[in-house]
């Protein structure tokens, strides 16, 4: 049988990287998307003996940049089964008062239209054949707001309701539509939302054990390799130690 293909958003880091690992080991073919191209070559060349992989490297923000990596795919591998749809960060953690606003921009444009430019792309050939699975990475900022959250938690809410949407027009195209959405988990998350400052993202997963990016990864595998007549529409994956986004033990 044909080996079935996860195209991967964000897969040069964290939960995305971690999710191509387990996909590759379930036997899925996978292609690798994200700017660092080095990266994904490296992952790629990892999966070498477990699976054959595409790499493509575009900013999910440049809607034709998304549009030109698709049309390079060969058409063999344009029928993507599994979409994970999991590029996107914070940028920043401000008052509203104080925010900036090329971090907000990041954030609608990455995490919200990034997944819509790429959804766009990949969704058509599910509905010629009338299958596909389609997972957006939410969080547990898509379902509760915190203090500084703001625009980054507006953003996440923006993919709950995405991923609702497209479940109710997808669903009789035999398209699956599902969400996982995470507590803390330790990745270069934190460093991206503090700009480079390693010692305060460090602080963040500090004091606790946090979701490690394989635990997400895990989930992933195990929601899109259920039977065809079995849709997890949504999860939420929390780390043991954190019952709200600013509740967390740290024993203190
Ligand atoms: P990482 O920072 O480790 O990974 C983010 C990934 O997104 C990278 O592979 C990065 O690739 C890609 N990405 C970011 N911006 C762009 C862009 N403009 N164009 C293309 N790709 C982009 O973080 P995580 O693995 O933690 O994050 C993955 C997802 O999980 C995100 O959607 C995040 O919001 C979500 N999440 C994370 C949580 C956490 O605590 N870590 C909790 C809840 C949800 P590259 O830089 O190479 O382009
Ligand atoms: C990422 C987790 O708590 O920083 O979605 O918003 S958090």
């Amino acid at each position: 049988m044909t080996k079935k293909i996860a195209l991967i958003t964000g897969a040069s880091s964290g939960i995305g990287w971690a999710t191509a690992e387990v996909l590759a080991q379930q036997g899925f073919r996978l292609i690798l998307c994200g700017r660092r191209a080095e990266r994904l070559e490296t992952l790629a060349q990892k999966l070498l003996d477990q699976t054959e992989s595409k790499t493509l490297v575009f900013d999910v923000r440049d809607r034709e940049a998304v549009v030109r990596a698709w049309a390079s795919l060969p058409e063999a591998w344009q029928s993507v089964h599994v979409l994970i749809n999991n590029a996107g960060n914070a940028h920043g953690l401000d008052f509203i008062q104080e925010g900036q606003l090329e971090d907000w921009e990041a954030m609608l444009d990455i995490n919200v239209k990034g997944l819509l430019y790429v959804s766009q792309v990949v969704i058509p050939q599910m509905v010629a054949r009338q299958e596909g699975h389609i997972l957006n990475i939410g969080s547990l900022a898509g379902k509760e707001v915190y203090p500084k959250g703001n625009v980054y938690c507006a953003s996440k809410h923006a993919v709950d309701a995405l991923t609702q949407g497209m479940r109710m027009d997808l669903y009789k195209q035999g398209i699956r539509v599902s969400a996982v959405n995470p507590g803390l988990v330790a990745t270069e998350f934190s460093e991206v939302r503090f700009k480079g400052d390693a010692e305060r993202a460090k602080k963040v997963y500090e004091g606790y054990a946090p979701l490690l990016a394989r635990d997400i990864a895990e989930v992933i595998a195990f929601v899109v390799s259920r039977p065809a007549h079995v849709n997890i529409a949504d999860l939420l994956v929390l780390p043991t130690a954190q019952a709200a986004s600013y509740l967390v033990n740290r024993g203190e």
